[in-house]
């Protein structure tokens, strides 16, 4: 079937109502409208939950830095691949509260920290713990990602008083282990669950661009659409392409289509922040514009993602600027 054939008989979005039982058809009905009825729902899904205006910050940093054992095709950090990346150590409690601190000061209210882990040892999250506190104490939003948890270690970071766990599912059931072969999808469903049941809130998304299909999108945000509870955070990545990783090579995105998963996610978790995440370094102000007006609310601030560049400060204060749009303030979002 054709995409606009497709898109003929979608039905229009419930706004009202948020969602568990999306069928693959209804999504997949969505990724196939006109891309202005798209929009057009998009935005009105969004403005019923959101200020339209007001974007959320948050600041990224590389608290344990390459030298991971998985084999995620995307990712630099892995071992298993040539990308110059060194394995560095746990970073100490004063740099990661340095880096919190500025990251406040620049108009981050969360504070996102990163391990290239495929799980943490209990000792490593103890110091994870004590990074947490130290960030909860100057006022932020803590989020932290360390691969996959056990029950008692997400109850353990929940104690420390973590807000968020990104764990992203990246892509489709089905073209997951072309991309990672060194752990499962069940793995990752087993962990955001272990999050869930601690009290966590979820961040997670996945990733466009790994040469998957539209079908896999389809498949993806049918996923994240249809957990027990929406993700309060859908990260949506653009492949950042790093030379020695077995996807350095993959064809640009069409960043119409790009635009076209941020409207869906959107519109399938109407109460979800949808972060345009990484990837930005390497889109135009106009393809983030238009993100934008699809309705993704949140982004990483700050000229690091964890080992790639993003956009300097400056460039998206003039961005926000311009679009006469504002950074949400800590008191501004729904709780
Ligand atoms: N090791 C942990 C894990 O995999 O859950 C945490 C860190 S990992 C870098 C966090 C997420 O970053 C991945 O799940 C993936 O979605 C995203 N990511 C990593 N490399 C990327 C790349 N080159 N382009 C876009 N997103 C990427
Ligand atoms: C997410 O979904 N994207 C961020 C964050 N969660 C941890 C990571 C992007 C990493 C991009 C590649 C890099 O900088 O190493
Ligand atoms: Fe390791 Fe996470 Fe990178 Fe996969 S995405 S290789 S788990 S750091």
């Amino acid at each position: 079937m054709s995409l606009a054939s497709v898109a003929d008989c979608a039905q229009p979005a419930s706004p009202e109502a948020v969602r568990h039982d999306w069928t693959r058809e209804e999504v997949r009905a969505l990724f196939a409208r006109p891309f202005p009825d798209l929009m057009f729902e998009a935005q009105r899904v969004h403005r019923l939950h959101f200020d339209p205006r007001a974007v959320q910050i948050s600041t990224l940093m590389s608290i344990k830095t390459g030298g991971c054992p998985e084999d995620c095709a995307y990712c630099p950090q892995s071992a298993h691949y040539e990308t110059g990346v060194k394995a560095e150590k746990l970073a100490s409690l004063e740099a990661v509260l340095a880096e919190a601190q500025a990251a406040k000061a620049a108009g981050a209210t969360r504070f996102c920290m990163g391990a290239a882990w495929r799980t943490p040892k209990d000792r490593d999250l103890d110091r994870v713990c004590a990074m947490i506190e130290g960030v909860k104490a100057l006022g932020m939003e803590t989020c932290v990602t360390l691969g996959m948890l056990t029950a008692a270690q997400a109850a353990r970071l929940k104690r420390a008083g973590l807000d968020y766990y990104n764990h992203n599912l990246d892509t489709s059931p089905e073209f997951y282990g072309r991309i990672i072969t060194t752990r499962t999808y069940e793995d990752r469903l087993a962990t955001l669950a272990h999050v869930r049941e601690a009290g966590i809130a979820v961040c997670c998304g996945g990733i466009v661009g790994l040469g998957e299909s539209v079908e896999d999108r389809v498949g993806m945000i049918t996923v994240l659409a249809n957990l027990p509870k929406h993700p309060e955070s859908v990260p949506i990545n653009m492949l950042v392409r790093v030379a020695g990783t077995p996807l350095a090579e993959e064809p640009t995105v069409d960043p119409l289509d790009f635009v076209r998963t941020v409207a869906v996610a959107r519109i399938t978790m109407p109460r979800s922040f949808v972060r345009l995440s990484a990837g930005r370094e390497e889109m135009s102000d106009e393809m983030q514009a238009l993100c934008l007006l699809a309705g993704a609310n949140s982004i990483f601030f700050g000229p690091k993602l964890l080992t790639t560049p993003n956009p300097a400060h400056s460039h998206d204060r003039r961005l926000l600027d311009r679009l006469g749009m504002v950074a949400m303030e800590a008191a501004d979002r729904p709780s």
